[in-house]
């Protein structure tokens, strides 16, 4: 398996021309969608006169959710609704939510990244964080079947049971899944720039050992036309319905055919069980490295396409804007970036003249991670840490590092990775108004007692 060729830029491109072209159907996309992706593509100057740009306010992932989704039978779940009023933070979300080892988040539960200490490599499922744009769907295995269509295939399509994907040569594969938003609550707290969004800190990420099928076993099963192009993977979760009426439909985002053929699973089995409701039961993708949503979890269906698809996850969603972005957006995000994190409260209180083992895990979508450095002295010195994995590419590996702190009163610690494409944690991320893919260095605050 290799990695893909065609860089983002060009196929973001290339999708657009077959799109405008006129032969990508429209379905879900805005038309002013259509505008921003032809600036994106740098057509605007073609397009009909009267088409004038204006893009609409965009929708953050998690505020999505975050900001009033309706959920179910007319229940209302918004970051700024609690309990209290009503509505129970977390809802829709199977598995126990202990508050020692989750953050709610309306439809969502964070790790709580020093929960991760008491843990090894892999994040188990009492751990790992659950991103729901709507709730968790109850579906019964025996019944399921994943439909492949479209006309990127040779013939009608095939349906696959669960048993089917089962007889198919299994792969093993141990890889973090990360929400684009991961360490969104950063922009305001470090860098004091507005986000929209679910507020996450460090802990909307978990590894797991996944099992299942190969995606291109199954597409190639399907009789798979050369002439794809996109695939487009499709939960059985609730449709997304905005507090305004809008209706997304159910959450997809399309894949360019380079990544579903490379490395991407279709997981039935999570640390060794098979999946759990809240992580996709009966079977989820899984997409090593790329942005979460590109791991739709409670996979019904993938439409096999010869021309360019689109998604409200791929236009409005998950696309970078601001400042420093063209008004239409960057190309769809596809990897994850650098990261790391202290395993520690925020504000933890640390005594003096004691011996302490600071430990936390960095993690990098595009290389092994190679190097990890901590100060404790905001950012003046840096020592290195030791690392205690062997770490790759879409995984994290573990560090540690002893500190006998000194004085006395608030600190900082500091903690910085380097992965194998020789890249390193800046000291700020350039401001998206929908707060992804922040890596910059984080500045831990703690408290230390005489
Ligand atoms: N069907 C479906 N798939 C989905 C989502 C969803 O809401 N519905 N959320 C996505 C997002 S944004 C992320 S970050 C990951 C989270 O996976 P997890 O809940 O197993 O941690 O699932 C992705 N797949
Ligand atoms: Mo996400």
């Amino acid at each position: 398996m290799t990695g893909s060729t065609e860089s983002e830029a060009s196929y973001d491109r290339r999708r657009f021309n077959q799109w405008w072209a006129g032969r990508a159907r429209a379905e879900g996309v805005a038309r002013r969608d259509i505008l921003r992706l032809a600036a994106a593509a740098g057509l605007a100057s073609t397009l009909p006169v009267g088409l004038s740009a204006s893009r609409a306010g965009a929708v953050g992932e998690g505020v999505a959710v975050g900001e009033g989704v309706t959920v179910g039978e007319g229940v209302t779940v918004g970051e700024g609704v609690t309990a209290g009023q009503g509505v129970t933070a977390g809802q829709g979300i199977v598995k126990p939510l202990p508050p020692e080892l989750f953050t709610l988040h309306g439809t969502n539960a964070e790790t709580r990244f020093e929960a991760l200490a008491d843990t090894g490599f892999t994040t188990p499922v009492s751990h790992f964080f659950v991103r729901n744009h709507t709730r968790t769907p109850r579906l019964d295995a025996a019944a399921w079947k994943l439909r492949i269509w479209g006309d990127g295939l040779t013939g009608a399509g095939r349906q696959f049971t669960l048993a089917d994907l089962k007889s198919l040569p299994p792969v093993t594969r141990t890889a973090f899944v990360e929400c684009a938003g991961n360490a969104r609550s950063f922009f305001r707290t470090l860098q004091n720039q507005p986000v929209s969004g679910t507020p996450w800190n460090t802990g909307a990420i978990g590894t797991a050992r996944w099992r299942g099928a190969r995606l291109s076993d199954v597409l190639r099963g399907a009789g798979l036309s050369r002439r794809a192009v996109d695939v487009m993977p499709r939960g059985l979760d609730d449709e997304l319905v905005m507090p305004d009426g809008t209706n997304y439909g159910r959450v997809r985002r399309p894949m360019p055919i380079s990544k579903a053929l490379d490395d991407v699973l279709l997981a039935y089995e999570m640390n060794g069980a098979p999946l759990p409701p809240d992580h996709g039961f009966p079977v989820r993708l899984l997409a090593p490295s790329w942005v979460g949503i590109s791991s739709i979890k409670w996979l019904g269906d993938i439409e096999v396409s010869t021309t360019p698809l689109y998604s409200p996850w791929n236009t409005d969603f998950y696309r970078l804007y601001g400042d420093a972005y063209p008004p239409e957006g960057s190309a769809p995000l596809t990897r994850q970036t650098l990261k790391s994190a202290f395993e520690l409260p925020w504000n933890a209180t640390l005594s003096a003249h004691t011996r302490h083992r600071l430990t936390g895990r960095a993690w990098s979508a595009s290389g092994a991670v190679t190097r990890v450095e901590v100060s404790t002295d905001g950012g003046a010195s840096w020592r290195p840490a030791r690392l205690h994995d062997h770490a790759r590419r879409g995984s994290w590996t573990r560090w540690s590092i002893p500190w006998t702190p000194r004085g006395s009163g608030p600190a900082e610690l500091l903690c910085r990775a380097t992965d194998s494409t020789g890249r390193t944690q800046p000291q700020t991320t350039t401001h998206n108004t929908q707060g992804y893919l922040f890596d910059a260095v984080l500045r831990h605050a703690v408290t230390v007692r005489a």
